[in-house]
């Protein structure tokens, strides 16, 4: 059986999300906001599709992928660039890089326990989120 996301999930950590942002070119009025949010995260999985919605009270982001289909990333309501977006399974972990004019883009989501891990990269930057069931 492989590993199910599936859930309503919320934040309880947020390591780096500042760093993170920076490389985005995020500016400092929504950086202040941003690192003030508590997101919450839907994720459906039914075999290899997947349906991820993240959810706060200032902005909202959802992706829709197969694994291993490439798509068409529009990263709007957050840095606004556009990337190509490829997710595979690495063993039990769901790592996805996103292609385009930042280096090194890309995210890893993975359960530990009870919670729910994501890793953020860009360029030299990693923000870690841990999440806990609702
Ligand atoms: C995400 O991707 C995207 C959701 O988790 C937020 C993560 C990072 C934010 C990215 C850049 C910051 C840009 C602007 C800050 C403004 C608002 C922040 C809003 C946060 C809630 C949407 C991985 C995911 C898979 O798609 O779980």
């Amino acid at each position: 059986m492989p590993v199910d996301f599936s859930g309503t999930w919320n934040l309880i950590s947020n390591d780096n999300f500042e760093g993170y942002m920076v490389t985005l070119g995020i500016d400092f009025a929504t950086r202040k906001i941003a690192k003030m949010l508590k997101p919450q995260k839907v994720i459906k999985q039914d075999g290899d599709s997947f349906y991820i919605h993240t959810t706060s009270t200032f902005r909202d982001y959802s992706l829709q992928f197969k694994i291993g289909e490439e798509f068409e990333e529009d990263n709007k309501g957050l840095d606004n660039r556009k990337c190509k977006s490829v997710v595979t399974w690495e063993n039990d972990k769901l790592v996805c890089v996103q292609t385009g004019e930042k280096k090194n883009r890309g995210w890893t989501h993975w359960l530990e326990g009870d919670d729910l891990h994501l890793e953020l990269r860009c360029e030299n930057q990693v923000c870690k989120q841990v999440f806990k069931r609702a």
